[in-house]
């Protein structure tokens, strides 16, 4: 066969080949490559078969440069068949990345900075509010002695006083102690004897922490609470001493619209003693704590001499005074952890 046979093959290696090429650039995806991988380079592909009409040229060395061409034009469509899918294998991997990343940077717009848990913020501005008045911090252990809490503030062994505190008493720890002598306290007033024992009058003193009932959870009692004890100790101090500092802290922790009053009580470790009350203008009268002149036996178990001194003290439950002054509807809330609700009072 003639040059014609030649240039006839030519022309359709030449056809066949650009059309492979193009069909591999229009390609959408690389399982659509491997589709028509085996059609444009394959034993059956237009290129392949085209092999066949080799034999029509006649020229052995045409027939070689024929075949070449073939060969050379099959190697091109496969790499550009491997290039196009190594392509979209490069592109898919970029797209499962990026559907699959963390945006992290969520948590930091919605970031927020962190605040004192509400009873922690009263017991704060509680001091504030009593060291702007002269009071002095002082703290005292959970775990106490029958001492302490009961019998050092007129409550001995026998007193019916203390079944009003539901005490839950701890194995003693070591045989210095009898059982049943050792306690988580059921109030603040035990740091009362232990600063009058360790300082001199006068003595201006706050007191807060946690204290500790057998005392069944509702809207006004949890089992573990917060109180806030004062003491004042000094000459000539009297109970309108007492009413006038109540009456001011009333005023400073609670603002102008709340006013208190004292209600005749008793408690074994004053004398005369009061309940303290406090009342918004339209609202009704809420107790939040005891308080009372020291009693002549709580001086002297503190080292203290009744004939020169005299004072007041107080005892005030914070986690009530917090939910008085947020007007919260029941104090268990304010430890169910909700952050929804917490995150009201930042
Ligand atoms: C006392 O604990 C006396 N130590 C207070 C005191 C101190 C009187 C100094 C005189 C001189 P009382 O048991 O009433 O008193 O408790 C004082 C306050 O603690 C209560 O008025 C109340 O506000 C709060 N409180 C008592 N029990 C609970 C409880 N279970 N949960 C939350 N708050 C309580």
């Amino acid at each position: 066969m003639s040059s014609d046979a030649t240039s006839d093959v030519g022309t359709q290696v030449e056809a066949a080949r650009l059309a492979a090429l193009a069909q591999i650039a229009s390609a959408t995806d690389a399982a659509m490559v491997t589709k028509i991988g085996s059609e444009l380079a394959g034993k059956k592909s237009v290129l392949n078969t085209l092999r066949a009409s080799l034999g029509k040229i006649q020229d052995a060395e045409a027939r070689k440069v024929a075949g070449q061409l073939i060969n050379e034009s099959v190697q091109q469509v496969e790499a550009a068949l491997q290039q196009r899918t190594a392509e979209f294998l490069v592109q898919e991997r970029a797209a499962q990345v990026a559907s699959e990343s963390l945006d992290l940077t969520e948590y930091v717009t919605t970031n927020r900075r962190g605040h004192s848990h509400i009873v922690t913020q009263a017991m704060q501005r509680l001091e504030d509010v009593f060291i702007g008045l002269g009071f002095q911090v002082a703290e005292g252990p959970e775990v106490e002695t029958d001492f302490y809490n009961f019998e050092a503030l007129n409550m001995p062994r026998t007193h019916p006083a203390r079944s009003e505190f539901d005490t839950m008493f701890i194995e003693p720890f070591s045989s210095e102690h009898e059982a049943n002598t050792v306690l988580l306290r059921t109030h603040t007033s035990p740091v009362q004897i232990r600063v009058m024992q360790s300082w001199e009058p006068p003595i201006y003193a706050i007191m807060p922490g946690r204290v500790f009932r057998r005392d069944t959870p509702d809207a006004t009692h949890m089992p573990v609470f917060h109180q806030i004890e004062g003491l004042v100790i000094d000459r000539d101090i009297t109970f309108a001493h007492l009413a006038g500092i109540i009456e001011s802290f009333t005023k400073a922790f609670f603002g102008n619209e709340f006013t208190s009053r004292l209600r005749p009580s008793f408690f074994p470790f004053t004398e005369p003693s009061a309940e303290f009350d406090i009342k918004r203008s339209n609202g009704d009268w809420i107790e939040l704590g005891g308080c009372g002149m020291v009693h002549p036996n709580v001086l002297r178990a503190g080292g203290i001499d009744p004939d020169e001194y005299t004072g007041f003290a107080f005892g005030f439950g914070i986690d009530r005074m917090a939910k008085e002054r947020h007007n919260v509807e029941d104090i268990r809330e304010m430890y169910t952890n909700d952050l929804r609700f917490l995150r009201q009072f930042s």
